[in-house]
């Protein structure tokens, strides 16, 4: 069934030009596989092949007419004698050329290591899926960044926090006797995008995810994703020694707790000896930490560093805190506390990063903590799964975001130091990279809820391969791999994802807004919600709209927050008249009568810009519409009801946003707005 389950990776037939095109080009291949990566990659190449071309090539020792060598120097001996640049290719990366062998023209598909194939090979696929002219093929790809991974926010009773496409992908109670062949599909789409790290569990897990028995199972998963250069990682929850070790205490400054994790740590690696490392949320949201023995967040993540050293791994400590006490201003906490511990921390630990200082918004600036700590490597963390822009059901295109957030200058130590130089190291000489997402993975038969969260999958793992991609052509690989390559589609789709971002942030947080979520779910508008156990958990925190504007003041006359950043981009931020006006009223506290860019006062543009994302959903759906000839029944069906759900909920959020917004402003809607339906 056209269910989405393929994903990306759908080796349906090209039309017959094409395969008249590329058969010949791909009739013989030497390929010997003496490792379990090799053995993929081959399946891999003769699935698409058979699939794409419906043709099998034949295996052969040398080349009688054009065809494909593909290998490491190690594994194939053609390719030890063939110069085809692998000098000074980082792990993983890999080249395909044209070459002339034995008097034949052949693609030649080469690594130093056995990954970096199995990668050259999804990158040979992709071109003949997305109709590439094979011409005079001259690719040389490697990712400066080391750790591309998903974070699972996975429960070991298979609920998904902020999951929104079904249930947990791992089957514990099955593991690890049962291996259900979605894990290897899983590590296939993967790698098929260069993601090589995965975090099973959740952040908020419980300790349980340590005991034996669970080890064994999350060996088992390990044991499936190794081939496919997948290396698996684990959420430790800071108070283990007491939950599972019968210690009296979790303080990293007590012997018997540092030889706990230490033991701890030889056990995970018997049953998983090319473990990751550990992934850490600590005196954060009520979780377990150092701070609870009066020892800071390097004491913690250094302990577990030590007890990962021997074995190579590392520990990746979040910086997603705040903590029992309110702080003047929650963006400002991350930065507190981190920043005075740069330098401080063991040489096998990073500090991961969410992409802004309050959490997942529709839009955030970037995080100050980005520039800020350069004696530690930090890791960026993007969340896939969309918490906090309409679940699954609404269309948003991550990739743009993910794109803007990674090219914002942090100015750190100077122009041109962006986010992504920051992350992949070339600013201050990282000796870890990584780049983590919050994965929007779960039991559904399409992965990840709806058709088009794909794409944010998809795109995730190009940046993280290459944060200087271009996220509008990261797009257009997507939609012709997932759906068609008609120009006729491709263009208005691509079109379509590219301002569905935009389209998003109008209808819920425009103008810099954020955290006007219902509480807890995080689904529909709550600009209203007030009360309950602590001010930062409420919208009015956020939004401080009262008789004379709106926004959350965070220059110097306020919390000061934008003095985190570097002074040019602080003074920018902090200067009503040259803030980027995605971001006024995340910075300011602007009267309702301010001008703004348009022209027009900002109450007005506030209406315009609700009215503007509703009706950008609204021009989707017709340009859905008029697709239906490109798409099987299927897929269009439910794209196209998701989108009515999204229209339904855009106006959901534009009216109730603003008849309570109005009880402050006492403005009338500008003329031309129509009432609310
Ligand atoms: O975005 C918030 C979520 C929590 C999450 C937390 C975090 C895993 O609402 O569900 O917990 O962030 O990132 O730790």
């Amino acid at each position: 069934a056209e269910d989405g389950y393929e994903l990306w990776l759908r080796y349906h037939p090209l039309p017959a030009e094409q395969r008249a095109l590329y058969a010949p080009a791909t009739s013989q291949l030497v390929m010997p596989t003496p490792s379990p990566t090799l053995v993929a990659a081959k399946d891999e190449l003769l699935r698409g092949l058979n699939g794409l071309l419906s043709q099998r090539p034949a295996s052969v020792e040398r080349v009688s007419a054009s065809g494909l060598i593909v290998g490491t120097p190690q594994s194939n001996p053609q390719i030890a004698r063939l110069d085809v640049g692998l000098k000074g290719l980082a792990a993983q990366g890999y080249v395909i050329r044209h070459r002339r062998v034995d008097d034949q023209t052949v693609v030649v598909i080469a690594a130093n290591d056995d990954v970096g194939v199995l990668y050259g090979v999804f990158h040979f696929l992709r071109l003949l899926q997305t109709q590439q002219p094979l011409g005079n093929l001259n690719v040389t790809e490697s990712s400066r960044i080391q750790l591309r991974m998903l974070n699972h926010w996975d429960n070991l009773d298979r609920t998904v926090e902020r999951g929104y496409s079904g249930f947990s992908l791992w089957d514990w109670h099955k593991l690890p006797d049962y291996l259900d062949p979605r894990y290897t599909d899983y590590a296939r789409a993967n790698a098929s995008i260069g993601i090589n790290a995965t975090v099973l569990t959740n952040v908020n897990a419980n300790a349980t995810s340590l005991t034996a028995p669970y080890l064994e199972k999350a060996a088992a998963l390990a044991k499936v994703f190794r081939p496919y250069g997948i290396r698996v990682f684990l959420t430790a929850r800071f108070s283990a020694p007491v939950e599972i070790g019968g210690l009296k205490t979790a303080d990293p400054a007590d012997p018997g707790v540092q030889q706990w994790w230490k033991d701890k740590a030889a056990e995970v690696y018997k049953y998983i000896p090319d473990f990751g490392g550990f992934l850490v949320k600590a005196n954060s949201e009520g979780q377990p930490g150092p701070q609870d023995y009066g020892r800071t967040h390097a004491d913690g993540a250094n302990m577990l560093a030590d007890a990962v050293k021997p074995f190579g791994g590392i520990v990746i400590w979040r910086a997603f805190v705040y903590s029992h006490e309110q702080p003047d201003d929650r963006a400002k906490q991350a930065y507190d506390e981190f920043v005075p511990l740069d330098g401080k921390f063991r040489d096998n630990v990073l500090v991961q990063v969410k992409n802004g200082a309050i959490d997942f918004q529709p839009r955030e600036p970037f995080h100050p903590l980005f520039g800020a700590m350069p004696k530690t490597p930090l890791a960026m963390e993007f969340q896939i799964t969309k918490e906090y822009l309409g679940f699954a059901t609404h269309l948003v295109y991550l990739g743009a975001f993910y794109e803007e957030v990674l090219r914002s200058d942090t100015y750190r130590p100077r122009q041109g130091s962006t986010v992504a130089k920051v992350l992949d190291g070339s600013v201050n000489n990282y000796a870890h990279t990584a780049i983590a997402g919050v994965a929007n993975i779960g039991t559904d038969r399409n992965w990840s809820g709806a058709q088009f969260e794909q794409a944010n999958w998809y795109a995730f793992g190009r940046l993280a391969w290459n944060p200087m991609l271009s996220s509008k052509d990261i797009a257009e690989e997507w939609v012709r791999m997932t759906f068609s390559n008609d120009p006729q589609f491709v263009k208005p789709v691509v079109a379509m994802m590219m301002k569905s971002h935009e389209a998003v942030v109008d209808y819920m947080t425009p103008l810099g807004l954020h955290h006007v979520m219902g509480r807890g779910h995080h689904y529909g508008p709550g600009p209203w919600v007030e009360g309950g156990p602590r001010a930062d958990w409420t919208s009015v925190y956020y939004h401080r709209a009262d008789a004379q504007g709106i926004g959350f003041n965070r220059t110097k006359t306020g919390s000061n927050a934008v003095a985190q950043y570097a002074p040019p981009v602080a003074a920018q931020f902090g200067d009503l008249k040259r803030v980027p006006e995605q971001f006024l009223l995340w910075f300011h506290h602007v009267p309702w009568d301010y001008r703004t860019q348009s022209g027009r006062i900002l109450w007005d543009e506030l209406v315009y810009r609700y009215t503007r994302g509703v009706d950008t959903v609204r021009e989707m759906e017709g340009t859905w519409q008029g697709l239906a000839p490109f798409v099987d029944a299927e897929r269009y069906q439910q794209v196209a009801a998701f989108l009515k759900i999204q229209e339904n909920e855009a106006k959901w959020w534009r009216d109730a946003s603003i008849a309570y917004f109005q009880t402050f402003s006492k403005r009338p809607l500008p003329a031309g707005f129509a009432p609310p339906e």
